[in-house]
């Protein structure tokens, strides 16, 4: 990166945003670490610490994560610091425990567009059960939920399509992908064009040999699935954003799964929202508050019956319902 004089920090020429004030520039955080920000600007990835005044007017909250839009200022080459963080358009977040019992909101991700669910075909077994977790998760943060059946191959297309179709039915996109035989990858690829994306699903069900697929020269690492020995271990461990390739640019997150986000501090009667295919039910209870699993008179358990929701989807509903995950 170029050293600019003081006086005249930025040519004449160079486009900024009017909300940018003179000598800053905008960048998205890549990376969190130990205090430090690697954050992607036009010119290059710059290497950030938080200025002091922003941690004392926001102190206890993330201040800044990956996929926050930040202005930085430049102390050396390379090097800067960020003086604002600009409001989240959207976020994956957990509930953790603060202080007195309080609950403190915990941002993973800001500014996320959609959220890709990798649920493989087969090894790993596909989990019916931890999609409708993941997917009740993108519901309550209203983000945009795309499913990828990886690992296609294993099964074929057709046992493939058995698996999630049920998905498909209600809505959702359901991506067949196998790199493998590179089916599925250039829809993989189009999703993914311009978007800040947020890829989770469980240890090896292949999220990163995916994002190798779609972007030639990631080179992002891989693992055999876990041995009985490291059951559940993830080979990526560390969250960052990696920038989308094409000239519509766009960032992926290759998370370590967003199991631990839990969905235990979901308030009990917000869950029926979060099963898409009830909303149109909701409501048509004899009782006000009905959970959906014992009352008389429940318009869900009707429509159960009746063939227009799935069983298996209501089963989650209620296994979640009752708490039992
Ligand atoms: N047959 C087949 N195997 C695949 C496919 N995609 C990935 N694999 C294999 O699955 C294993 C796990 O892949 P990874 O990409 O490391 O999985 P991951 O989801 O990134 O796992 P973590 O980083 O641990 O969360 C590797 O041995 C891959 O070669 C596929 O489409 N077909
Ligand atoms: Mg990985
Ligand atoms: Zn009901």
């Amino acid at each position: 990166m170029s050293t600019r004089s003081v006086e005249n920090p930025i040519p004449k020429d160079e486009p900024i945003a009017s909300a940018t004030r003179p000598g800053r520039r905008k960048g998205t955080v890549l990376r969190a670490q130990s205090g430090f920000f690697w954050v992607q600007t036009e010119e290059g990835i710059v290497e950030c610490r938080l200025r002091g005044k922003l941690k004392r007017e926001r102190l206890g909250t993330d201040i800044a994560v990956i996929g926050d839009e930040v202005e930085i200022s430049l102390v050396a080459p390379g090097e800067g610091a960020i003086e604002a963080v600009l409001p989240r358009r959207s976020k994956l977040a957990r509930r953790a425990a603060g202080n007195r019992g309080a609950y403190k909101e915990d941002v993973l991700v800001a500014n996320v567009d959609q959220v890709l669910l990798v649920f493989a075909c087969a090894a790993p077994a596909f989990t019916p059960r931890m999609l409708d977790r993941y997917l009740v998760i993108c519901e309550h943060s209203e983000l945009e939920a795309v499913i990828v059946a990886s690992k296609v191959d294993l099964v074929g297309d057709e046992a493939a399509r058995a698996l999630f179709a049920p998905y498909e039915r209600i809505g959702y996109p359901v991506i067949y992908a196998s790199v493998r035989t590179g089916q599925g990858l250039p829809e993989v690829r189009e999703r993914l064009a311009g978007k800040l994306s947020v890829v989770t699903g469980k240890s090896g069900v292949g999220k990163s040999s995916l994002l190798n697929a779609v972007q030639p020269g990631l080179n992002l690492a891989t693992g055999a699935v876990s041995s009985s020995l490291n059951k559940g271990r993830h080979t990526t461990t560390v969250a960052e954003l990696i920038p989308v390739a094409g000239p519509a640019g766009g960032f992926v997150a290759d998370t370590p799964g967003i199991r631990e986000i839990g969905i235990w501090q979901l308030p009990p009667e917000d869950l029926d929202w979060c099963f898409r295919e009830l909303r149109p039910f909701l409501g048509g209870c004899y009782f006000a508050g009905c959970t959906h699993v014992h009352e008389p008179d429940c318009a869900v358990r009707a429509a159960v019956n009746a063939g227009q929701v799935s069983p298996e989807r209501y089963e989650s509903y209620v296994r979640l319902r009752m708490g039992e995950g």
